[in-house]
């Protein structure tokens, strides 16, 4: 058996603070949990509200390991060249101008919880418009993190998010857009079956952050949100 531990804090009705991942054995889930509730406590904004501990059993034959996407850092001296260059890299998956126009409204208006699954034609897929989606039920290796970390590759917000982009490439999506939630972070990236690409000042201080998921017109919905939200991912 496996165990997947997940936190979400709040303070007020907003989200501050949250992280998820695997563990194999049982001893390992006291240590963890005291971590990310220490995490949770010494948020930069004030202790929370409401803190939300989840530990769930898993089969570990449930769990699916893949490779995390190779990482690249593009500098870019300003959010409108960054942005030229995430429109490129998103371009060159079929994405249009007029879908890729949107999904910079979406992320700038910030706000929502989850991400917005859009498809080519640019209808929103996902039933909970407010909400979106979250994906769920992932995990890096120790060893990913260290290399990410060590190598400065990227920072501590690279490894929680090349694994929410590594499983949903998997699972199919074209690609995927985000900048973060964090006033003062303002690299974020573009994902695609070709790499994970940070892209620095993809957004200005104090912005809106948010995420977008792009997928092909016959992407089966019920069946992909439920993975993304359900199936048990290791990224290594
Ligand atoms: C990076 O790799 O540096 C970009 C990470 C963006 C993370 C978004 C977030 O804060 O959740």
């Amino acid at each position: 058996m496996a165990f997947s531990i997940k936190m979400r804090a709040s303070k007020g009705d907003k989200h501050i603070s949250g992280a998820e991942t695997i563990v194999m054995e049982k001893e390992n889930i006291e240590n963890i949990t005291a971590g990310y509730i220490k995490r949770a406590l010494e948020h930069e904004l004030g202790a929370p509200d409401f803190i939300n501990i989840k530990i769930d059993k898993i089969n570990k034959k449930d769990i699916i390991y893949i490779d995390a996407l190779p990482i690249k850092t593009i500098n870019c001296k300003n959010k409108e060249d960054a942005r030229r260059v995430a429109k490129n890299l998103l371009k060159n998956e079929g994405i249009s101008d007029k879908l890729i126009e949107k999904s910079f409204k979406i992320i700038d208006d910030g706000g929502m919880r989850g991400a917005p699954i859009l498809n080519l034609n640019g209808e929103r897929l996902e039933p909970d418009k407010e909400r979106g989606v979250r994906v769920k039920n992932i995990s890096t290796t120790e060893e990913l993190k260290e290399k990410i970390l060590k190598n400065n590759i990227g920072t501590d917000r690279t490894v929680d998010a090349i694994a929410i982009a590594s499983k949903v490439i998997n699972l199919g999506v074209i690609a995927e857009l985000c900048t973060s939630d964090n006033n003062s972070y303002t690299t974020g990236y573009v994902a695609t079956k070709n790499g994970y690409f940070r892209i620095t000042n993809l957004k200005q201080e104090n912005e809106n952050g948010g995420r977008v998921f792009f997928v092909k017109n016959d992407t089966n919905i019920e069946d992909l949100i439920y993975k993304l939200e359900n199936k048990p991912y290791i990224i290594k």
